[in-house]
């Protein structure tokens, strides 16, 4: 793994930011904690989720140029995307570090819209005082979107991941900007933010996938993607019945946001796709039935090792495509 630094070195500011070309965004995996800083030539966030296989680097945004911190947030354009980063330490309560991470973020896109969110939550699956830590994180969260956003917030949500991770920080990477994002549900599904008091006493706050065009390409981002029908879990604790169902739901969504039958297989579609795998034994199997039934050759897949939000869930999977020439 490249080195990291830490993002107060001076020496590394000024030669990050004195670079006038533009540079990838790295995101990487396999910290002891999330760090925010720079590898040798890159800026860089490492997150405290084991890696499993696939690509080593999340790069989904190689040309970026540097804005500044936002509100703590660490912002970059990618052309007419807005990027950016951003690190909570939980402290004594993780639906307050949740409300404070959204504050921060919705204060940094300020004049944008927020396309996709990639939440990473420590022990997601824990529980204090009676509420799941994914459910605290889900209060918090959409506490500050509806202060921010006003009644009609559940029409402006992003697509979403929210994963376990190890470390004591809520992490979050994000994806805007100043187009108006054509934002899509599952008819299968119960929208996320509907979903009934049982799990948990405030809704999560994301849409399943924002299909919007920047710089003349169409993104189409597809939230983290699971066995849900309804708002009930498919086969808990069940691998295969699992995948099929994550499967089929992503083929509804992208079907629903232009990708055709196939999730943008064999179209003139970039592919990067993320894979949450609970139970690391788990990854030779998950691995063999997406290649199956998923996969083509370049795509660009990331397999990790992290809880996923209800514990009944075995696997999780999201997908950014991205309109070539
Ligand atoms: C689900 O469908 C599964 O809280 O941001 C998927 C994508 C899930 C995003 C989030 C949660 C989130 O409810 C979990």
């Amino acid at each position: 793994m490249p080195r990291v630094l830490k993002p107060d070195s001076p020496a590394v500011a000024t030669k990050v930011f004195a670079r006038a070309e533009p540079c990838p965004l790295d995101v990487m995996f396999g910290a002891p904690e999330a760090v925010l800083g720079h590898t040798d030539l890159h800026p860089a966030l490492t997150l405290p989720v084991s890696w499993l296989g696939g690509e080593e680097i999340e790069c989904l945004f190689p040309e970026t140029n540097p804005i500044g911190i936002a509100h703590g947030c660490a912002v970059r354009m990618a052309g007419e995307l807005m990027v950016g980063c951003a690190i909570q330490p939980i402290g004594s309560s993780i639906r307050i570090a949740a409300r404070d991470l959204y504050a921060r973020i919705i204060a940094a896109t300020l004049g944008h819209q927020l396309y996709r969110v990639w939440n990473y939550v420590p022990q997601i699956n824990a529980t204090s005082a009676g509420v799941e830590n994914y459910q605290a994180f889900c209060a918090g969260r959409a506490e500050s979107f509806e202060l921010a956003l006003g009644p009609g917030f559940k029409r402006r949500l992003p697509s979403a991941s929210a994963v376990g991770c190890g470390g004591d920080s809520l992490v979050a990477v994000f994806a805007a900007g100043r187009a108006t994002p054509r934002h899509i549900e599952n008819p299968e599904q119960v929208p996320a933010y509907e979903y009934p008091r049982e799990h948990g006493p405030k809704p999560p706050s994301f849409s399943r996938a924002s299909v919007v065009l920047a710089d003349g390409r169409k993104w189409v981002f597809v939230s983290g993607t699971a066995a849900i029908k309804g708002h009930h879990t498919v086969a808990p604790d069940a691998l295969e019945p699992q995948l099929a169902c994550t499967l089929d739901n992503l083929r509804i969504v992208g079907r629903a946001a232009g990708l055709g039958r196939e999730l943008g297989r064999g179209s003139r579609y970039r592919r990067f796709l993320k894979v949450y795998v609970r139970h690391a034994t788990d990854y030779p199997a998950v691995r063999a039935y997406l290649e199956r039934e998923l996969l083509q050759s370049g795509d660009r897949v990331i397999y990790l090792h992290a809880d996923i939000c209800r514990s009944a869930l075995q696997v999780e999977v999201e997908l950014t495509a991205v309109e070539t020439d």
